[in-house]
This record gives C-alpha cells, sequence and structure tokens, in this order.
C-alpha cells in the first residue's frame, strides 16, 4: 500500500495554527492596497450544503492568492439570522427562534472552520442581534424623517382557513402550504420604502457598473426596474365626465384602438356601471379577479377573460365609440390602469378580441408583407409603417409616435410619461421573528417615531408559538402597550417586523466595522474598505437582494454616511452543483446507496438514472460536505469543486472526480516529500539554478510556465479548473523525473524549485496539505505569509525550433516555430510560407508529411 497523506491530523493541525496565530485578522492598514473580497452570508438553516461550499471555496481561494499578492484582504462571514424557519421551527418543535437559530449557528460555524476558509471571524454578525438590527430601526427612522418611509394600503396573502397571513414562499401554487385552502388578497396598512425615488440612479447605474458585472445580471435587474418611455392620453367617456386615462408605448397604433380596458381594481368601474345592467356581472367578475394571483394573472399563458361594462368611449384621433371592458390582464398598480386595446398588433389584445369578438384592425404594416385582420393568426407586435392612420398614414412607426406625441400635446389629448415597472418596497411582514419597525400609533398624536435614545425595540423572547395565531407580538400587551414618546398616554406600539432583505442591505458594511457603537459602522473604517471589490454568491439573488442593497447605499449616501454610490464592484455568480437523480417506478426518489447494479435494493425493479440536477434533499441526489471532509478531507473537497468547472458554470459532482483529486493529492504529498529527502542536503546556492541544462532547463521551463498559467488563471480569469490542471501537468512532470537517482546540483535545486513553487501554487485551493510540506521543506513561517511566487519570462518564453519545408522531398524553405505547435498549424504555416507559393501554386497537393519539430514534406503533383 502506498503511503496516503494524513489529513485527519494536518487538516485540525493547521486550523488550530491559523486560529492561534489570528492569521486572518485584519485591520486598516493604508500601506498596503485593500481587498474586500465578500460572500454572500448564509442563512443558518442548520447545515451547510454543497451550494455553500462551492461559493465559499471560490471565495477562499481568491481571498488566500490576493494576501499573498501583498492585499490587505478584508474576508469575513455572518448569519442571515432572521426569516421564517425559525418561527415554523417554533411551531414545531417548541424550540424558541432564538435558540433555534444561534444553535444552528454554532453548528455550521464547526462546519465552516472544518473546511479551513480563511475568514476574520472576530468580524462575525448575525443579524438577529439586537446590537445589530438596532441600526436597522435607526436606519428607518432616518428613512422616515426623508420621507422615504411611509405607510399605505396594501394586498397581503391570506388563509381564510389558518386565519393568518402568509409570506409568498408560503403560497405554493396558489393555496396555503399548511392547509391547502386557495389563498385571497386582504388589505393591510404596511410599510413601504420609497426605492422608486431612486429608480432612475439605479437604471444608470447599471451603465457604471458594467465593467464588473455579468451582463445577465444587469439585464435582470434594468428589467425590473422597467423603465419604459410612453403617452398617457385621456379617452373621453360616452356620458360621462371623467375621461379615461390610458398609458401606451405604442402611440403609432393609436388608430387601431378598438376598445378600451380598466383594471378590476380601477376607481372608474364601479362609477361606470352603476345602475345598468350590466352591474351585477360586472361587479362578480371584479370581485373574482381580485382573488386571483397577481402573477398568475399576468402570465403570458393565463385565459385573458374580461367583462363588458356597458358604457363607450371615443378614440381621440378617429373620434369613434369604442366599448368598455374590464379584464384581468390589466392591472391597477402599473401606468393608470388603463389600456387602449390594438389587437392587431398587441398579442394579449389578440386573444381578448378573438375570444369576445372585438373588431381588428391593422393599422401598421410590415415592410416585407401585407397583413389583413381576418387571416391574421396572431398579433403583429413589430414596428412598420403606418396605414389607415389619417394624417400619420405612411410614416415609420418610431416618427409616428413623435408624431402624435406632437398632436396629442398640443390638442391637450394627452402628455409624455415616464413609467417604472419597479414598485415601492413593502416591508411590513406579520412575523415574529424579524426586527421590529420602531413606530408606536397613538390616537391623538397620530404616527410616531420611537425617539432614538430609546432604541433599539427588542424582540421580547418569552412568548408563545402556536400556528394560526397572529404573530405572538401582536398577542403580547407587554410588547405593543406603550405610552405615547409625545403625549404619554397609553398607545400602541407597532407590531409587524422588517422583510429580511433589510438586514442584508447593508451587512456588508456593518462587517467593516462590526462593533460600532455610535453609528451603524465606522466611517473611517467603511471608507477604507469600501467598497466590496468582488462580491461572490448566486444568481437567485440577481435582483431582489443586490438591487436592494444598491438602494440602500444610495440613501446611506445621501444621509452623508458614505461617498461612494455603488457597493459592489463586481460580482461573481456561481453555478448551482447538480448532480444526477435516480428514481425508482416503485419507490421514487433514491439515494445512491438505495440502488445497486441499476437496480432499487429494496424492491429490484430497474432505476432510471436522470438528468444532473440542481443537488436537493427532495430528489435525494445531494451529497453532505461533512461525509466528504470524513472520508477525504477538506482540501480533497474543496479541490474537487474548484477543478470540476469553471466558478460561473453548473457543477456536475462525481464521486470519482473526488477520489482523482484525493489520488492526485497523494502524489503530490509523495513527491514533494521524495524531493525534500533528496535534496536535504542540498547547499543553498541558487545562482546554480541558472546553470540547469537539459532535463532540469525543461523541468524549470515546465515550473515557471506553470507559475505564469495558474498566476493568470485566477487572477485575470478566475479560472481555477485550469490553473489546478497546470499544477497536475507540473506533477505529472516531476514523476517522470528519476527524482531518486544521484543527480547534480543544478538539477536537485530544480527538483526543489518546482517542489516549492507546486507548494506555493497549491495553498489557495488546498491550504491545509501545503502548509504541511511547506513546513517539511524546511520552511518555519507560515505558507500564508509567503509572497505568491513569480516567474521568470525567459524561461515562460516558448522554446523555438527550425522546421525544414521540403516540397517533393527538396528542401525549399525553412521556418521558426514553438517547440508546442500543433501539427494543424505547421501544416497551415509551411504551406502559407511566402517562399513555398512558388513551388506548389496551381498543382495539386497530395500529401503533407510531417515530423513534428523536425520537418514538412509537401507531395505536390
Ligand atoms: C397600446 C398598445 C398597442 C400597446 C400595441 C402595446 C402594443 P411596457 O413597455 O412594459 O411599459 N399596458 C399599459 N398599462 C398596463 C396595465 N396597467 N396592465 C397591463 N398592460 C398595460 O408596456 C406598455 C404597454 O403595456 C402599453 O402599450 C399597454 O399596451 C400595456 F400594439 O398600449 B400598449
Ligand atoms: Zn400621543
Amino acid at each position: 500500500m502506498e503511503e496516503r497523506y494524513p489529513f485527519q491530523t494536518i487538516e485540525p493541525k493547521w486550523q488550530q495554527h491559523w486560529e492561534a496565530e489570528h492569521i486572518f485578522e485584519v485591520h486598516e492598514n493604508t500601506e498596503q492596497p485593500k481587498f474586500y473580497l465578500l460572500e454572500m452570508l448564509p442563512y443558518p438553516s442548520g447545515r451547510i450544503h454543497m451550494g455553500h461550499v462551492r461559493n465559499y471555496s471560490i471565495g477562499d481561494v481568491l481571498a488566500r492568492f490576493l494576501r499573498m499578492r501583498g492585499y490587505n484582504v478584508l474576508h469575513p462571514m455572518g448569519w442571515d439570522a432572521f426569516g421564517l424557519p425559525a418561527e415554523n421551527a417554533a411551531i414545531e418543535n417548541r424550540v424558541h427562534p432564538a435558540r433555534w437559530t444561534y444553535a444552528n449557528i454554532a453548528e455550521m460555524k464547526t462546519q465552516l472552520k472544518r473546511m479551513g476558509f480563511s475568514y476574520d471571524w472576530t468580524r462575525e454578525i448575525a443579524s438577529c442581534d439586537p446590537e445589530y438590527y438596532i441600526w436597522n430601526q435607526w436606519m428607518f427612522l432616518k428613512m422616515w424623517e426623508r420621507g422615504l418611509a411611509y405607510r399605505k394600503q396594501s394586498l397581503v396573502n391570506w388563509c381564510d382557513s389558518c386565519l393568518t397571513v402568509l409570506a409568498n414562499e408560503q403560497v405554493e401554487e396558489g393555496v396555503c402550504w399548511r392547509c391547502g385552502t386557495p389563498v385571497t388578497q386582504k388589505e393591510l396598512e404596511q410599510w413601504f420604502l420609497r426605492i422608486t425615488a431612486y429608480a432612475d440612479e439605479l437604471l444608470e447605474g447599471c451603465d457604471r457598473i458594467a465593467a464588473g458585472w455579468p451582463e445577465r445580471v444587469l439585464t435582470m435587474q434594468r428589467n425590473w426596474i422597467g423603465r419604459s418611455t410612453g403617452v398617457e392620453a385621456a379617452f373621453p367617456v360616452v356620458d360621462g365626465d371623467a375621461p379615461i386615462r390610458i398609458f401606451t408605448t405604442r402611440q403609432d397604433t393609436l388608430y387601431g384602438a378598438t376598445f378600451v380596458v380598466l383594471a378590476p381594481e380601477h376607481p372608474l368601474v364601479r362609477p361606470l356601471i352603476a345602475g345598468l345592467p350590466q352591474e351585477g356581472e360586472v361587479l362578480t367578475f371584479v370581485e373574482q379577479t381580485a382573488r386571483m394571483d397577481r402573477i398568475a394573472r399576468t402570465a403570458v399563458t393565463t385565459e385573458k377573460l374580461g367583462v363588458f361594462t356597458g358604457r363607450y368611449a371615443i378614440n381621440p384621433l378617429t373620434q369613434e365609440s369604442i366599448p368598455i371592458w374590464v379584464a384581468n390582464f390589466v392591472l391597477m398598480d402599473y401606468g393608470t390602469g388603463a389600456i387602449m386595446a390594438v389587437p392587431a398588433h398587441d398579442q394579449r389584445d389578440f386573444e381578448f378580441a378573438k375570444k369576445y369578438g372585438l373588431p381588428i384592425r391593422v393599422v401598421i404594416q410590415p415592410l416585407d408583407r401585407t397583413l389583413d385582420a381576418n387571416t391574421m393568426t396572431e398579433a403583429y407586435v413589430d414596428e412598420g409603417r403606418m396605414v389607415d392612420s389619417g394624417a400619420f398614414t405612411g410614416l415609420e412607426s418610431s416618427e409616428g409616435r413623435k408624431r402624435v406625441d406632437d398632436y396629442l400635446e398640443k390638442q391637450s389629448l394627452g402628455q409624455k410619461t415616464i413609467n417604472f415597472r419597479i414598485k415601492d418596497w413593502g416591508i411590513s411582514r406579520q412575523r415574529y421573528w424579524g426586527t421590529p419597525i420602531p413606530m408606536i400609533y397613538c390616537s391623538r398624536c397620530g404616527i410616531v417615531p420611537v425617539p432614538y435614545e430609546d432604541l433599539p425595540v427588542v424582540l421580547p423572547l418569552e412568548l408563545q408559538f402556536e400556528y394560526g395565531a397572529r404573530s405572538p407580538l401582536a398577542e403580547a400587551p407587554s410588547f405593543y402597550a406603550v405610552p405615547c414618546p409625545r403625549c404619554q398616554q397609553p398607545a400602541r406600539r407597532e407590531t409587524d417586523t422588517m422583510d429580511t432583505f433589510v438586514d442584508s442591505s447593508w451587512y456588508f458594511e456593518r462587517y467593516t466595522s462590526p462593533r460600532a457603537q455610535d453609528g451603524p459602522f465606522d466611517v473611517h473604517a467603511v471608507d477604507y474598505w469600501m467598497p466590496v471589490d468582488l462580491y461572490i454568491g448566486g444568481i437567485e439573488h440577481a435582483v431582489l437582494h443586490l438591487l436592494y442593497a444598491r438602494f440602500w447605499t444610495k440613501v446611506l449616501r445621501d444621509l452623508g454616511l458614505m461617498k461612494y454610490d455603488e457597493p459592489f464592484t463586481r460580482l461573481l455568480t456561481q453555478g448551482m452543483v447538480c448532480m444526477e437523480t435516480l428514481w425508482c417506478p416503485q419507490h421514487e426518489w433514491r439515494f445512491p446507496t438505495q440502488v445497486r447494479n441499476g437496480t432499487c435494493v429494496e424492491c429490484g425493479r430497474v432505476v432510471t438514472v436522470g438528468r444532473m440536477e440542481k443537488m436537493s434533499k427532495s430528489k435525494h441526489n445531494v451529497v453532505d460536505p461533512d461525509e466528504m471532509t470524513h472520508k477525504y478531507g477538506a482540501d480533497t473537497t474543496r479541490l474537487f469543486i474548484l477543478f470540476a468547472a469553471p466558478p460561473e458554470r453548473d457543477l456536475d459532482w462525481n464521486d470519482q472526480g473526488v477520489e482523482g483529486c484525493y489520488r492526485f493529492l497523494n502524489r503530490v504529498w509523495r513527491m514533494v516529500r521524495r524531493i525534500v529527502v533528496r535534496t536535504a542536503d542540498l547547499p543553498c546556492d541558487p545562482a546554480s539554478l541558472s546553470a540547469a541544462s537539459g532535463a532540469a532547463l525543461a523541468l524549470r521551463r515546465k515550473t515557471h510556465q506553470t507559475i505564469r498559467k495558474v498566476t493568470e488563471d485566477i487572477q485575470d480569469r478566475l479560472h481555477f479548473n485550469t490553473a489546478v490542471a497546470a499544477i497536475m501537468e507540473l506533477i505529472n512532470m516531476l514523476y517522470q523525473f528519476a527524482v531518486e537517482e544521484e543527480q547534480d546540483v543544478p538539477t536537485q535545486h530544480a527538483l526543489r524549485e518546482a517542489a516549492e513553487a507546486t507548494t506555493l501554487l497549491l495553498s489557495p485551493f488546498t491550504p491545509h496539505i501545503a502548509e504541511e510540506l511547506w513546513q517539511q521543506l524546511g520552511h518555519d513561517d507560515s505558507i500564508l505569509r509567503q509572497p505568491w511566487p513569480s516567474y521568470d519570462p525567459m524561461l515562460t518564453q516558448e522554446e523555438e525550433v527550425t522546421v525544414v519545408i521540403q516540397v517533393n522531398g527538396r528542401v525549399r524553405s525553412r521556418l521558426m516555430a514553438p517547440a508546442s505547435i500543433a501539427e494543424d498549424d505547421l501544416r497551415e504555416a509551411a504551406l502559407r510560407h511566402e517562399r513555398i507559393q512558388e513551388w506548389i501554386t496551381g498543382k495539386a497537393i497530395r500529401k503533407v508529411i510531417i515530423v513534428p519539430q523536425k520537418l514538412v514534406n509537401i507531395v505536390v503533383a
């Protein structure tokens, strides 16, 4: 049996060493360039999963690499500790959310330490600590003072049988996650943050951060903000007082508007139908639609439904009377809550018109064909030339829009408007485990903020949790019954808590000075560390978290707390960790251990091997990080994750790959130790390195080329997989070396150089084994304090060789080519060679014979 490297003792040994030496603790230091490297903070669910391990391994490679490159690296970790699962656990297992959360944090912290991640744990934060959430409350009050926090009626999900408000995550396909009752919408007064005040700046900011952010994320943010320019036009109502205002971005289609549609919630609906025969039917429709989930209502696939109101409006350009309808696909909270419908050029309007037999009129013709309203099977939604449009006929869409705008404005029939899809951020949650909103309602004084000196409003811990009940805060007079801070009369404290996205909107600033007591953070520390230079996390946060954090930054900037506009200079969204799924027709999803020889161990049925899918408990395709560290160690687990795929791509887990990485580390271990033994008595004489020739020189070249490749792959491309592959090649080359034989001094130096370089290059990936080998190579100081190896450009240059070119066996020319040139490239180069042209032009090439590094013989007819 070959010697296996003892990760079981090495890994804890070095973890303890790093901790005892406070090696990852950092301070502001203006002598060094700073680098703030951040991974999205986890929710303390109880156990870390492979997605976490991947996220943090990617970050850790960079943190370690950058430290060796001379940066002062801030690399913190903390807990997004408020949220629903803690409350569910409280209800189901009778354990208090706080106890559950802190126990999970302790457990997960141990797991993270076992992975050897290089965090500065002195900066750890948990958002459920009053010392953290006091600043959520403080910032909320600041926003309130500036009119950025306000209260309004808004809809929440409501379960009629559990009598409780449901979070969006608790609504599964329109029904309550616990009892299956269809979820309805209920109006409640709630708190909002005015993110729309920053909509334009958030949009423009997308261009400014474009260099460091994935295009895909920026596109999602831009769409979410959804700025569109159009016109608001008034359609007078026949026999009515108030006109209907519609918003459109397609003014060029105005002549094709054959009906008007109001959102069911539109305030004009009731007055319009009052006393008409249609009244009952319309009201029933309005009721039914109000109950539908908003998202479902607008999905492309949802059937478009509506009712005629019995009333008519006038198309301001054609002067025609057109019917007014109410329909599910028009939303009250976008534009004006009313549209002009142009069935020929809008797909939803088209489907609706077909269903209810409403007229379809073509007013835009494409340039390459002619549409006929009678035979169209779908709307023509692209631009084209305006037809049947009065004075505007013949104009191209874009020009037409401008002219129609001008006309409408001149006639006072409309005005240009910009609409945003983004809505203000509703932060009220009717939940217990979150930051209490620091407001008090007094029957005399109205809404009164909790005075700053009374912060924090602390979550009381001694409450009972019961399912179906309201949040225990709303049932606890000890919490809500308070005197009004202004008049001292009995008043009621707000019992809603804040959306947990508030907690994660500024935690990265808190990390810069986590124990600050006079403010949310120390402004000098923020000045030094912020912005975050690289932020790493999952694509699932592409919109909300990242947008809220950007918004929050701009608000804090306007409060004078910081000088930058954008919190994250560069963003890396890592791919998912996937694994095969196994399906038994009898027992459904199976674990790999429940399958033998392709059949289910319980029923013997053939198991179907499914696609690679994101690891998830429900599909039984998860690998537990602890199991991996137990069996192979943290270094192997990290190495596999970094080697198996570049960071942005999905990673397919496979056991052979892990096994392969483990074998590789064992090879490294044995090789470096052999070199240690061989070169134990080597006199310190680095100058003799330059005397290396032959195989030793080739090894030196390989070593320096590897240093260069690994450096560039990490630094420029973040492609850790190819960096690891290069180190593997170097090790392979070392194995081709007769290390055991007597070697001359320059060769021994070349071996030692290779061993030290390998160890240093591996240290960001597999830090424990690297530390251990570094020590065995005779160094006293931690490998973490070593500078990153540099390469000699002379040695990384490709060796060049002279290749002879023959035509029909006679030497006609020569060319210089890199020694490693591929055969195809060499053939190309020879055929294109200037001096060869005269021998081969106009002749048929029969054959090209290649002797690598030496000769190309072109055989012509
Ligand atoms: C007439 C029209 C003709 C439209 C046509 C489109 C194509 P964006 O670009 O996303 O801003 N709309 C306006 N308010 C709406 C609401 N509250 N609920 C549902 N739909 C609404 O979309 C603007 C377009 O969305 C508007 O332009 C309007 O339909 C529709 F050939 O007006 B359009
Ligand atoms: Zn009062």
